[in-house]
């Protein structure tokens, strides 16, 4: 059973001794192998094997889950409903290629597969869906609902988005007609002047205020209790902020910044207000834009309190790209000299990145996304040396939600010969966006059900365990900028990311990384 608060049913079971399947919980022990590496008296490097067992257990009851967007009526909130009721129903619409059918395509969640195994029988992999590793919940049974400054219904939003077909917007109309934003708060100084003519859907007041803390906080508790949810998870889609000035005394730690809130800061973006609400309510807040929401102070917050946080700034489409080709390209041997990004689109995000602050936050985020693969390489960088980089986004109205991103990777190969590589890009940004925002919350969701402890502390029984950190850094295959724990490293190449996601998942139940070594195949 799905989203009903009834544990699901397993799709598979482990045979194993380190594996137990108890009541509305799985429970795993788990041996996690890393190695150390330290230096010896005369410099040379020792390496040793490390062990560390790990129980982990899992509540298998699968909530009824409340999804709060924060920009709810933008082009991404509006059409990751449409998409979301178009699949519950099952619809299907014409389009001038054909049928179309309602599926989830770019959600890894829903549309990836895993390695279990291999077939016991034939050697042969097999594969099965993503979203069967676990017991997770499913895009359909989400219960939506946001917030958004500008007051238009759901329906009129989706027509102002301009991305979605007139068929299927004919067959979802009637229900996000009445789907209605809640009013929202609104600091003039945090976006772009030019999005002023849609703030009509207000909560009074133009700076933050502990007032504005309450009505969230209150608008969640509203929305789980008439839609008798187990749990609500915040996300902002919201327009892209400025970023707010890290000020000591001001929101450098927990209690300045709800200090800060309380006496009327002007530095307190509302994104920080969502998320301060958020965490003292309870619900995880992950943030899809690229401003540091998460000021050092919300993030002590969100630590204090033991809630969930994840973020920043959605990867769909050049940036999720780049952190695949970068790693290739890095890890071929191939020096990468310097990347030149460009993008146009013409839709309201694009013309909120049109003003210079905001640009700026989305350029931040887009330009650290190579760091950690450059690092890695001593062989081919020098300490400090890194390739150029540049980002250029510009808005053309006409081209609408249809993001056109050009890109050009220059690097040296065998002795100073050079390569090129150009790509474009061309897709709906919103269609790339939706999965990312399905999949965010399927996968917080779930972590918020699993636990961990040390094995040697069994004794201490079901006390023993711990939530993961407050800082979920397993959603940053989903993010270009991904929030880390305090002091630890951020990693960007995508497919560590993945690896990452689905190996935690592996050991919730007991199963080794997969290694690809497939000695199986190699060794008779
Ligand atoms: P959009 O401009 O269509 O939607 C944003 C919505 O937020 C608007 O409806 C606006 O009225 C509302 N809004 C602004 N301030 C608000 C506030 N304080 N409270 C409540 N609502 C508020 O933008 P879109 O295309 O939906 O993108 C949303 C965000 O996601 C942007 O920040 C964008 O940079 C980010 N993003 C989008 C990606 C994509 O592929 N579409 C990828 C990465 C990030
Ligand atoms: C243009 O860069 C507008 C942005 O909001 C992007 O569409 C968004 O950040 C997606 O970027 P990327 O690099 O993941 O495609």
């Amino acid at each position: 059973a799905n989203g009903n608060g009834v544990a699901a049913r397993p799709k598979f079971v482990v045979n194993s001794p380190n594996v137990v399947y108890a009541d509305g919980e799985i429970r795993s022990t788990y041996t996690y192998r890393t190695t150390e590496v330290s230096e010896g008296e005369d410099g040379t490097r020792i390496v040793t094997p490390k062990e560390t067992v790990y129980d982990f257990k899992l509540d298998t009851k699968v909530p009824k889950l409340g999804v709060m967007l924060v920009g709810w009526g933008g082009n991404n909130g509006s059409t990751v409903t449409a998409g979301i009721i178009a699949n519950r129903r099952g619809l299907s619409w014409q389009t001038r290629d054909g049928l179309q059918k309602a599926n989830y395509y770019g959600s890894v969640v829903m549309g990836s597969t895993l390695k279990l195994g291999t077939d016991a029988k034939t050697g042969q992999d097999v594969n099965i869906p993503f979203h069967d590793i676990l017991p997770m919940v499913h895009p359909n049974d989400f219960v939506i609902g946001g917030w958004d400054i500008s007051g238009l219904n759901l329906a009129e939003a989706m027509d102002r988005a301009k991305v979605l077909e007139p068929t299927l917007k004919d067959q979802v109309r009637k229900e996000m007609e009445a789907m209605v934003p809640l009013p929202s708060i609104y600091y003039p100084d945090f976006i772009a002047a030019n999005q002023e003519d849609r703030a009509d859907n207000l909560i009074p007041g133009s700076k933050a205020c502990w007032e504005h803390v309450e009505q969230i906080r209150k608008d969640i508790r509203e929305f789980k209790a008439a839609n008798n949810l187990d749990k609500v998870i915040v996300q902002w889609t919201a327009n892209t902020e400025r970023f707010a000035e890290i000020i000591p005394g001001v929101n450098d730690t927990a209690d300045n910044l709800l200090n800060a809130i309380k006496n009327g800061h002007e530095e307190v973006s509302p994104s920080t207000v969502f998320a301060v609400a958020s965490i003292l309510e309870g619900a995880p807040f992950i943030n899809g834009s690229p401003q540091n929401t998460f000021v050092p102070g919300a993030i002590e917050l969100a630590e204090r309190e033991g809630a969930f946080i994840g973020g920043d700034d959605f990867k769909s489409g050049q940036t999720k790209m780049k952190s695949a080709l970068v790693d290739f390209l890095i890890n071929a041997g191939i020096k990468l000299t310097a990347i030149s990004s460009y993008n146009h689109l013409g839709n309201n995000d694009g013309k909120n990145l049109s003003s210079q602050k905001q640009f700026r936050s989305k350029e931040i985020s887009k330009s650290n996304v190579v760091d950690d693969m450059v690092a890695a390489n001593s062989v081919l960088y020098a300490p400090g040396e890194h390739p150029d980089h540049i980002v250029v986004i510009k808005y053309v109205p006409a081209v609408g939600d249809s993001k056109r991103a050009l890109d050009e990777y220059y690097g040296e190969i065998f002795l100073g010969g050079h390569q090129t590589i150009s790509i474009t890009n061309v897709c709906e940004d919103s269609l790339l966006a939706s999965p990312l925002i399905i999949d965010l919350v399927v996968i917080a969701e779930l972590m918020t059900r699993l636990q961990w402890r040390l094995h040697s502390n069994e004794a201490q029984g079901a006390k023993g365990y711990k939530s993961f950190h407050s800082v979920l850094s397993v959603l940053s295959y989903m993010l270009k900028a991904p929030l880390t724990p305090p002091g630890t490293p951020v990693v960007n190449a995508l497919a560590k990311q993945r690896a990452a996601l689905a190996n935690i998942f592996r050991a919730c139940i007991g199963l080794e990384p997969e290694s690809d070594m497939t000695l199986e195949h190699k060794l008779f």
